[in-house]
C-alpha cells in the first residue's frame, strides 16, 4: 500500500477481536476499549471499532474495479471516491454556491432539532457520517433528551477517527462509539440497549440504485426494533439546470472529486490512468430522476491495471459511470419506506422546498 490517504488509513493498526474477526480498538495508543456503549459514564476517549477485515479494501476494490472495468458500459462504484483527498474535496463541494443540499439540510436540522430530540433516542447511529458537521446541531439538542451514545459509522477511517476524538471533547456527557464499517455489509453490528435512531443524511441514499436501496432498507429494518426510527435526508426533484450545476460547478471541484477515483485506482491497484485524458460530465436522467456522473474518455486509449493483470480499452468519447445521485418526491419516498416496513411520520423540507428530511418509524 502506498499513500496514507486510502479510505482505511494505516495510521492506526486494528487490534483483532479473535471471536469476531473484527477489531474493537481505542483511539489512544490502540488499546482494546471493549466498553459497553449502552451503560455507565462516558469514557474520556472514543471507542473506535474497526469492523472491516484487514484485507477488506484490497479485496473489495479489486472486485469492484475488475467487475466495473470489464462491464459494458464501464462503471465504478462511488465508495472509492472517499480517500483523504476525496473526503476533503467532498467537504469543499458542500460549501460551493451551486451545491445547495448541505445548506438546505442544515436549515431543516436547525429548525427541527427539538422535534428530533423529542423522539427520545438513547443510541444515535449515523451512517456515512463524514465530518459529522451538521450532526452537531442534533447532538446539541439530543444530549439533553436522554441520548447516551453517538455512533458515527463510515468507511473512511482517517476522517472518522479525527471526528470521534473531537466529539468526545465537545460532548463530555456523551459516549462516542465510532465504527469503521461499510453500510452495505456491517449493519446491525452497533451497540444495543436502548431506543435507536439511525440517521442517513446528505442524500447519500440517492447514491444507491433502486435494487441497492431496497436491499439496504431491508437489511437496516432487520436490525431495528419496533419503535426505532430512521432519520433520512433526501434531495428532491427540481429544475434540471440547477441539478446539473450542483454536480458540475464553475470552479471544477466536483470534476476533481470525480477524477480523484482514477488516482485512487492508480495508487491502490498500480494502474496507469491519466486523469488528463478523461473529462467529468454530469447528466440529468429524467426517467430515473437522477444525476449521473461520468468520466468520458477524451481519446482512444489503453489503461493497464497491473494488480488485476487487466488491460482496458477506452474509445474516444466512451463514458464510464462513476456515481448516480437520485432525487425523490414525497410520494415515492413514502412508498419505498413503507414497502420496507417503515411508517413515514414527518417529512420536513427547507423553505425553498429543495431538500427533505424525513423521520420514519419501524412498525
Ligand atoms: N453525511 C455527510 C457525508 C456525506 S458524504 C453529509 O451529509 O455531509 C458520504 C459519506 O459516506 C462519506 O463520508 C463516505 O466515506 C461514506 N460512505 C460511502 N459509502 C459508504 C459505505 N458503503 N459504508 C459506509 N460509509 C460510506
Ligand atoms: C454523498 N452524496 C450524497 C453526494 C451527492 O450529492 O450525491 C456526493 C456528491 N457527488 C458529487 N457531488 C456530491
Amino acid at each position: 500500500m502506498s499513500g496514507g490517504s486510502r479510505p482505511m488509513s494505516t495510521e492506526m493498526e486494528p487490534i483483532l477481536n479473535p471471536t469476531t474477526g473484527c477489531s474493537p480498538t481505542s483511539a489512544d495508543a490502540g488499546t482494546v476499549a471493549g466498553t459497553d456503549a449502552g451503560a455507565g459514564s462516558p469514557d474520556a476517549n472514543p471507542t473506535i471499532e474497526v469492523r472491516l477485515a484487514p484485507d477488506f479494501f484490497d479485496r473489495s476494490i479489486r472486485a469492484d474495479v475488475g467487475r466495473g472495468l470489464t462491464s459494458t458500459p464501464k462503471e465504478l462504484p462511488p465508495k472509492w471516491f472517499y480517500d483523504d483527498r476525496g473526503s476533503e474535496l467532498f467537504d469543499r463541494i458542500t460549501r460551493l454556491p451551486e451545491y445547495y443540499p448541505t445548506r438546505r439540510e442544515w436549515e431543516i436540522l436547525r429548525r427541527e432539532a427539538g422535534h428530533i430530540a423529542d423522539f427520545g433516542a438513547e443510541i444515535f447511529i449515523e451512517l456515512g457520517s463524514g465530518t459529522s458537521e451538521k450532526t452537531r446541531t442534533l447532538l446539541d439538542a439530543m444530549v439533553g433528551s436522554g441520548l447516551r451514545t453517538y455512533v458515527p459509522f463510515d468507511v473512511s477511517e482517517g476522517m472518522l477517527s479525527r471526528q470521534a476524538r473531537s466529539l468526545v471533547d465537545e460532548y463530555p456527557d456523551l459516549r462516542v462509539h465510532a465504527m469503521v464499517a461499510d453500510f452495505e455489509h456491517h449493519m446491525g453490528t452497533w451497540p444495543s440497549g436502548g431506543r435507536h435512531l439511525v440517521a442517513f443524511l446528505g442524500g447519500t441514499i440517492g447514491n444507491l440504485d433502486p435494487g441497492e436501496r431496497k436491499e439496504f432498507l431491508a437489511e437496516l429494518v432487520s436490525h431495528m426494533a419496533p419503535g426505532d426510527g430512521l432519520l433520512l435526508g433526501t434531495d428532491l426533484i427540481k429544475d434540471p439546470g440547477r441539478l446539473v450545476a450542483a454536480y458540475d460547478d464553475a470552479e471544477g471541484v466536483t470534476a476533481s472529486f470525480n477524477l480523484n477515483v482514477l488516482r485512487v485506482i492508480n495508487r491502490e491497484l498500480h494502474a496507469d490512468f491519466d486523469p488528463d485524458r478523461f473529462a467529468h460530465r454530469a447528466h440529468w436522467n429524467t426517467a430515473e430522476h437522477r444525476i449521473e456522473m461520468y468520466l468520458d474518455s477524451l481519446v482512444d486509449q489503453r489503461v493497464t491495471v497491473r494488480d488485476l493483470g487487466l488491460e482496458v480499452e477506452f474509445a474516444a468519447g466512451e463514458a464510464m459511470l462513476t456515481e448516480i445521485s437520485t432525487k425523490f418526491d414525497r410520494a415515492e419516498l413514502s412508498e419505498e419506506l413503507s414497502r420496507a416496513g417503515l411508517r413515514l411520520e414527518h417529512f420536513w423540507t427547507d423553505d425553498a422546498g429543495d431538500f427533505a428530511l424525513s423521520l420514519s418509524v419501524m412498525t
